[in-house]
């Protein structure tokens, strides 16, 4: 042990090699005889280490730098999120309605619909009519001719016949 003795940093290599030889010695023995189990045959020390290492120096070896665990910290994937989809509410679906034209009336005389909505009128008269007014003009409607019309805009729609005046009707569209 004393072939390199005049080389301090090998001597205290050798010394912190004996210090740890010591402890791993010393802490076999401590789970081994914690678990029950028969000493393993202690591992022989050299008279040498017992002279240049007193015990309290195990005390001063014993804590061992555990590593250092860091905490992982993850950070959430990030997700991109597509925007919803703009519904746009639905409108309702635009519905047909029959206006029959009989007996020198219309029928219905006052109908009430959504906007895109169509009216259809048939005559069903033995005369021949017409639907007359706020923009509607369906001409001579002989018996059984029909004239459709698409009310796309809200307002009150008043209509006659041209041939009789007095037959008069209104569509009204909201
Ligand atoms: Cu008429």
């Amino acid at each position: 042990m004393k072939i390199r003795a005049g080389i301090i940093p090998t001597k205290l290599t050798s010394i912190n090699m004996k210090k740890l030889f010591i402890f791993l010695s010393l802490s076999s023995l401590l789970i081994l005889s914690a678990c029950n189990f028969a000493p393993a045959p202690a591992p022989a020390t050299t008279p040498a280490e017992e002279e240049t290492l007193p015990p309290d120096d195990t005390a001063i070896v014993e804590p061992i730098d555990s590593p250092v665990v860091e905490p992982v910290t993850q950070t959430p994937p990030v997700t991109e999120t597509e925007p919803a989809p703009i519904v746009e509410e639905p409108a309702p679906q635009p519905a047909t309605h029959s206006v029959s034209i009989a007996n020198f009336a219309f029928s219905s005389a006052n109908l009430t619909i959504n906007a895109g909505d169509t009216v259809v009128w048939t005559n069903n008269d033995s005369a021949p009519h017409t639907i007359t007014g706020s923009g509607l003009d369906s001409g001579t409607l002989e018996t059984g001719a029909t004239f459709s019309h698409t009310f796309d805009t809200q307002g009150d729609y008043s209509y006659y016949c041209a041939f009789h005046p007095s037959m008069t009707a209104s569509v009204t569209v909201k």
